[in-house]
């Protein structure tokens, strides 16, 4: 048997059903051997100590996504990936989005050239279908899902992108006939417009009000109304970014109904509240404007509740980056303007596994094992990557990422990502990694990005593997 390339000894290993003790052996970038005393490798880690989980997978994160003018995303897969492995994260998920009047294949395509030579990291593909177009739905779709795009997301709000329930129903019996997954970005577009309209009529257009044109009703219903039209075309769906109690309550109803209903959540629902937005009329709170937006304390509560009784199935990041001084960025043009001009989409793509490792592992309110099913083997299984990502087995891509348990202040100088600030600046955390590894090989040490532009492999993805297969 040839040598192994690398042990990494003593290690403390993470899976989302156990922990133990052993040497992990890595030879041609996979898993070869797990047991106690290997032989010795070409190299070796000493891990005594520190626990090791899977590399993270982030499912939901936006990079290099066209935008319309003058907004611009402020990491492309250069720098998005850079920071993905520097946070512990090996596999990212990001969109290839359709313009309405576009093809699907064409954005696919023209996504690819988006990513080739740039990727440091793993990388596999969500659609966005914005024009259910007869022949997408009865073409262009069954074909991507054919080769490998098994998940999409679908807008219930965004003038550019948002279907109606009519077209709602078409895709999601595409997603149905064909085995895909469909994520829904649940929120009530024509409410949206309504407050939007009321606030601006009232002079009230600083970024704080972004949250009040989209209370928790206006995502409540529209998670309603998806759950629904699931229900009615008999097909799983995955709520994307749910904010708080109300969504929550309704998805903890569709299950009780037997109904297969999948949640995500993101960081910036524990960590960040409305307030962040803004008290006042500052232009500061530009920079945490998201959709859904941040609720509040209690809210954040319901969160941590639900990453820990099994609600949620994924945590994500959202990462959709903009800068805050650039012109392409929160200041579209140079200017500070209304909130409905302001791009939606903060950066996280970095700082998503150690804030939930730091707050949620360290900070006793999830297990490891949990934290490690939220952000690496549920969205590895749900989008067809399992067991080649998202799990520490025998066969498995060797992603590895050993903790270095230790408090600091978290400071946006310190991070990878091509956006000027993060929303959790000065936060004290605990944890961050001490080494990254993509299939055998060190993409930060610890100190430093070691990766290489280009590394990084498409995945085509396979069928979902969340539920038992249907016949
Ligand atoms: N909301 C989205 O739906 N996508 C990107 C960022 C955001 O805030
Ligand atoms: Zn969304
Ligand atoms: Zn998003």
């Amino acid at each position: 048997m040839p040598d192994l390339d690398l042990i990494i000894r003593n290690a403390r290993v993470a899976t989302a059903s156990d922990t133990f003790h052993c040497d992990i052996g890595i030879r041609a970038g996979r898993i070869a051997l797990l047991g106690e005393g290997l032989p010795a490798g070409l190299r070796e880690i000493d891990a005594a100590g520190r626990t090791v989980t899977p590399g993270g997978v982030d499912a939901h994160c936006h990079l290099d996504q066209p935008m319309e003018g003058p907004a611009k995303m402020a990491d492309d897969f250069l720098s998005g990936t850079r920071s993905a492995a520097c946070g512990g994260t090996t596999t990212v998920i990001p969109f290839a989005a359709q313009a309405k009047g576009e093809s699907l294949a064409a954005a696919v395509q023209d996504y690819h050239g988006r990513a080739e030579g740039k990727a440091s990291v793993d990388y596999a593909f969500h659609l966005i279908v914005s024009d259910p177009t007869p022949a997408v739905l009865t073409q262009e779709l069954p074909a991507l899902i054919a080769q490998g795009y098994t998940s999409f997301k679908v807008y219930m709000t965004y003038d550019d992108l948002k279907l109606d329930d009519g077209q709602m129903l078409d895709v999601l019996d595409v997603a149905r006939q064909h085995g895909a997954l469909a994520m829904i970005h649940a929120e009530n577009a024509d409410c949206i417009e309504w407050l939007t309209k009321r606030l601006e009529a009232a002079g009230r257009t600083a970024p704080r009000w972004h949250a009040h044109a989209r209370p928790m009703l206006v995502e409540r219903e529209a998670t309603h109304r998806a759950i629904s039209l699931s229900q009615l075309v008999d097909v799983p769906i995955l709520i994307v970014h749910v904010s708080g109690r109300e969504a929550i309550e309704q998805i903890r109803w569709a299950r009780s109904h037997g109904l297969s209903v999948f949640a995500e959540t993101c960081p910036q629902y524990l960590f960040l509240t409305a307030e962040d937005l803004g008290i006042d009329d500052s232009y500061h709170g530009a920079r945490c404007i998201c959709s859904p937006p941040p609720r509040d304390k209690a809210n954040q509560q319901v969160i941590w509740d639900g990453l820990a009784d099994g609600l949620f199935t994924v945590f994500s990041s959202d990462h959709a980056p903009f800068t805050y001084e650039g012109s392409d960025g929160k200041k579209p043009g140079g200017e500070e303007v209304a909130f409905r001009h302001i791009p939606n989409g903060i950066p996280g793509l970095e700082t998503r596994l150690s804030l939930l490792y730091s707050e949620g592992v360290l900070g006793g309110r999830i297990t490891l094992q949990k934290f490690v099913e939220l952000t690496s083997t549920n969205p590895a299984k749900a989008y067809g990557l399992h067991p080649r990502k998202g799990t520490i087995a025998v066969g498995g891509d060797a992603d590895l990422v050993v903790w270095d348990e230790r408090d600091f202040t978290l400071r946006n100088g310190q991070l990878h990502h091509a956006v000027d600030y993060t929303p959790y600046e000065g936060m004290r955390l605990k944890a961050w990694p001490a080494l990254t590894l993509l299939r055998g090989e060190t993409v930060w040490d610890g100190q430093s990005f070691t990766g290489k532009a280009g590394r990084g492999k498409f995945l085509p993805c396979g069928t979902p593997t969340l539920l038992p297969r249907r016949s």
